[in-house]
């Protein structure tokens, strides 16, 4: 197959939520296709990268997965420098857990850049009873529209569920991003053609 013609895209994502929400479980999910039950926390940051090819581009990701301890925040600054999206987590078993994800937001526009998609996912959803379901999924719906989040989506990393799509998702979205950026400063190297 030639693959001449893909480009090559390097996303660097960071991913918050509080202590114990499962981030580091999602990402060994996605890179490794393992659950883990027994994960210890992240001390200070942890580290994931997967290729990926969609839509004909060959695309590197690097996640930068920050701990949730918050004895670890002011060493984690610089780990946002440089990312293109944003994942913050919260635990659909452990609804409170959301209240964390304002500060999270605060600190990816602030140290980050302003304008970087960030989404929102509800983990362990094998935890939550059915009926209480729909509350849940409901109250992450309407904190990723109050802090204008790019979108929520549930899943499980023990059951894998929905894992893989938000990845998809927002790798997606960022290619959309980055064509649009390309669209909008085509013309002015039209009138300045480097040949
Ligand atoms: N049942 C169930 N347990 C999960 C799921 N995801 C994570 N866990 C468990 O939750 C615990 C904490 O998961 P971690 O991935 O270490 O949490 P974390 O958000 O990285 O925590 P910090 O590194 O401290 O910020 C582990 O025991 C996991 O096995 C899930 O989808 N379902
Ligand atoms: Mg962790």
């Amino acid at each position: 197959m030639d693959n001449s013609n893909r480009s090559s895209h390097i996303f660097k994502i960071v991913a918050g939520g509080a202590g114990g929400v499962g981030k580091t479980t999602f990402f060994l999910r996605y890179t490794n296709g393992l659950f883990l039950s027994n994960t210890s926390m992240t001390v200070g940051v942890a580290f994931h990268t997967r290729d990926i090819i969609k839509d004909q581009a060959k695309i590197k990701i690097f996640a930068w997965d920050l701990s949730g301890q918050p004895r670890f925040r002011c060493m984690q600054d610089t780990y946002l420098l440089g990312a293109v999206a944003g994942m913050l987590f919260f635990d659909l078993s452990r609804p409170e857990s959301i209240s964390e994800v304002h500060e999270w937001v605060n600190l990816l526009r602030t140290k980050g850049s302003p304008s970087m998609p960030i989404i929102l996912i509800g983990t362990k959803l094998d935890l939550v009873a059915p009926e209480q379901e729909a509350a849940t999924i409901k109250a992450g719906e309407s904190m990723a529209d109050l802090l204008g989040l790019s979108f929520f989506i549930k899943t499980s990393s023990k059951t894998d569920v929905n894992v893989s799509e938000a990845f998809d998702r927002l790798v997606e979205l960022l290619l959309q991003k980055q064509s649009s950026t390309q669209r909008a400063i085509t013309p002015a190297m039209q009138v300045f053609p480097t040949t």
